[in-house]
């Protein structure tokens, strides 16, 4: 690698220093990422890298403010996201929240990323994005975004940059101070605001611990707290939910992570609610799904979307060419 230069990034996967793209740079490749066409890779490289830059910065709870309007999973289902953007409005019309879980189980992980990361560093005050359990190197490898990465660029590259981002993104966020959100959801290590400040999360996601809570725990109908069926993260309860929101002045927990055939739901007389983005999940759960607009007046307005029709998205199988020309 080519260390000679003085502005060469601490992280040793982007090695030597990286060319800083432009605006024009980032709208040519925001509109290429729309109509779901890939970047070059030294382009993935330069962008993975600014956009860590700015991911350094954010906060553990990132303050957010309103009008603000919240995502839930997206499961590199690029053309939904394109049918949310439709029914949500545009970055920078609208400011955007993104809980996290943006690749995997879609066929379109990578095209979903770089998108977000594309317009992230473009409008780095219009779109939050926080990190899911499955923005690590471990679940990537084994629901589709690795092999992805692949299968489109012919090497590992990609993948490798994208993971270290996934290492900077931000756990959570206060919308207005009154608005805790989190990929999963509360951890039996974490009391207040200020013990997950205190967290080093520039790593890995780790198998147990606070950290790792947050982007898998579950609601469950239960009093205080229960082993997760997942095996990892742990499921709360109500009374866990009240404290947690007493302690630290917020009237909500709002969280995404689970599957909803309605799109939202809310739980223990309205303290958690789960929003889910992915309509019609891995293409066959028949379930729809919502975004939830939260205005100045911390009012709340859900938005439910449906799937792209088939022939809107096609099929990557009919872009691909059989086995036997490779
Ligand atoms: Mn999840």
């Amino acid at each position: 690698m080519d260390d000679s230069h003085s502005d060469t990034s601490s992280v040793t996967s982007f090695g030597a220093p990286v060319i800083v793209p432009t605006r024009g740079d980032l709208d040519k490749q925001i509109e290429k990422l729309m109509k779901c066409e890939l970047i070059s890779e030294p382009e993935v490289k330069a962008l993975c890298s600014k956009t860590r830059e700015i991911l350094i910065e954010e906060s553990n709870v990132q303050k957010v403010d309103t009008p603000i309007t919240i995502c839930g999973d997206i499961h590199g289902q690029f053309y939904d996201l394109m049918e949310l953007f439709k029914v949500g409005g545009m970055i920078p019309d609208t400011n955007y929240l993104f809980l996290g879980d943006f690749v995997d189980r879609g066929f379109y992980s990578v095209e979903t990323i770089l998108l977000l990361l594309a317009l992230k560093v473009r409008y780095p005050d219009r779109i939050m994005l926080i990190r899911g359990n499955h923005e690590s190197r471990q679940i990537t490898q084994v629901y589709g975004f690795y092999d992805e990465c692949i299968r489109k660029f012919g090497g590992a590259n990609v993948w490798r940059w994208c993971t270290d981002v996934f290492d900077y993104l931000s756990l959570s966020a206060v919308i207005d101070g009154k608005i805790f959100c989190v990929h999963g959801g509360l951890s039996p290590s974490i009391q207040t605001l200020d013990e997950i400040r205190t967290i080093d999360r520039k790593q890995e996601v780790p198998a147990d611990g606070p950290m790792s809570d947050l982007l898998w725990s579950d609601p469950e109908d239960t009093q205080g707290w229960a082993i997760s069926p997942r095996g990892a993260g742990y499921l709360f309860g109500s009374d866990v939910a009240d404290q947690f929101c007493q302690s630290n002045d917020v009237t909500l927990i709002c969280r995404a992570h689970q599957l909803v055939m309605e799109g939202y739901k809310w739980h223990f007389n309205e303290t958690v609610l789960t929003i889910w983005s992915a309509p019609n999940y891995c293409y066959r759960a028949g379930n729809v799904a919502s975004i939830m607009e939260v205005d100045e007046n911390l009012q709340k307005e859900f938005t439910i979307f449906e799937a792209a029709p088939q022939e809107v998205r096609g099929h990557p199988n009919k872009t691909r060419p059989p086995d036997y020309f490779l």
